[in-house]
């Protein structure tokens, strides 16, 4: 029986045999099998592509816990914590490294002249009852690209590209980051709906943080930015004012798409300091697998505290819950 495999497969089967960077090799090798029409004749394939993509987990894996790569630390891979993954990038010296400083209680270099950062950074950003995990990056121009950021662009839950309002270039700047990017198949959005036809590429989901707001004496910058990037979500911030970093982590946790969900053992009050975190729409059920993989079929029933729903509504599994919901389960 013939593969019939369309023809972006083939395209995409010679990058997945040139690509050397084993994480990228897998992200490729998956997006492979996916496009892999399923039946007999492509039965042989599918074994093969998942055979391949296991020997790369291992692969991976090994690397990760061998000694001598953590000593050379894998620049293109940061493990994720907290509820989200959220990556810094922009034009020299744009103050990506300040936002880390002012956000987290990193200590990252921060300088009045351009290229500081040569490494990424990581910082934990408290918003509310969350942390979320803040990578600041070396910088993006036409005199420097670091290749390792594609990956750690790709596997970020959330990018905040940041444009120097301080700068009559700011919009050319913001401009050639983007098409640098495409270049590395990497499209940054506003909003992402679907996966991109070509899947080589990949589709981020972004915000603009207008930074340096107060270099922006008359607020034309702002206004140009928001002329010329209409489709974006931009954020004004300074690192002087308070009101303006507590609207920028708004604007990051509600660009993650995710709720907190705080769980209530019976007859006592809500735990606050640990939420279980959820994309948008998660169910109870997907609340009790993320307790405990066992815990969804144990459940018989739950009570949810919340908005639009009366106190310890009892609700099964398919429940869709809402952020700051509280939940009992009943086994
Ligand atoms: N006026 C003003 N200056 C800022 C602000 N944030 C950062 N800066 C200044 O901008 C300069 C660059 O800041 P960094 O944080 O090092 O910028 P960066 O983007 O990390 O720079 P690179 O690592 O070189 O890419 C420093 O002199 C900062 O003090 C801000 O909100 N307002
Ligand atoms: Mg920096």
């Amino acid at each position: 029986m013939p593969a019939n495999l369309p023809p972006q497969y083939y395209e995409l089967e010679r990058e997945f045999k040139r690509e050397k960077n084993p994480r990228e090799k897998l992200r490729l090798a998956e997006e492979l099998l996916a496009m892999m029409p399923k039946h007999k004749g492509t039965d042989k394939l599918q074994a093969e592509m998942k055979a391949k993509i296991s020997k790369l987990k291992k692969q991976i894996d090994g690397a990760v816990k061998s000694h001598a790569v953590h000593q050379a630390k894998a620049l293109d891979h940061i493990e994720k914590e907290g509820a989200g993954q959220v990556i810094l990038i922009g034009p020299p010296n744009c103050g990506k490294s300040s936002l880390l400083e002012t956000l987290t209680h990193a200590k990252p270099l921060i300088a009045d002249y351009p290229y500081t950062t040569r490494e990424p950074m990581t910082g934990m950003m408290e918003f509310e009852t969350v942390q979320i995990q803040l990578i600041d990056t070396p910088p993006i121009s036409s005199e420097m690209y670091e290749n390792y950021l594609s990956g750690l662009i790709r596997n970020a839950d959330l990018v905040v590209l940041v444009a120097d309002l301080a700068q009559e270039s700011m919009a050319d700047d913001i401009n050639y980051v983007l098409s640098k990017l495409e270049e590395k198949r990497i499209i940054l959005k506003n909003e992402i709906t679907q996966k991109p036809e070509d899947p080589r590429f990949s589709y981020k989901k972004t915000i603009i943080c207008a930074h340096k707001e107060y270099d922006d004496e008359d607020g034309s910058r702002l206004k140009k930015l928001t002329e010329i990037f209409p489709d974006f979500n931009i954020v004004p911030t300074s690192i002087v004012d308070d009101d303006s970093m507590k609207r920028f982590k708004k604007a990051v946790f509600e660009s993650l798409c995710i709720i907190r969900v705080y769980t209530k053992p019976i007859g006592h009050e809500a735990d606050y300091k640990a939420p279980i975190i959820l994309p948008i729409g998660g169910t109870v059920e997907d609340a009790a697998v993320n307790l405990h993989k066992d815990f969804a079929h144990k459940m018989k029933y739950a009570k949810v505290w919340g908005q639009g729903k009366f106190d310890g509504q009892r609700v099964q599994g398919d429940f869709v819950l809402n952020d700051g919901d509280i939940i009992e389960f009943h086994m």
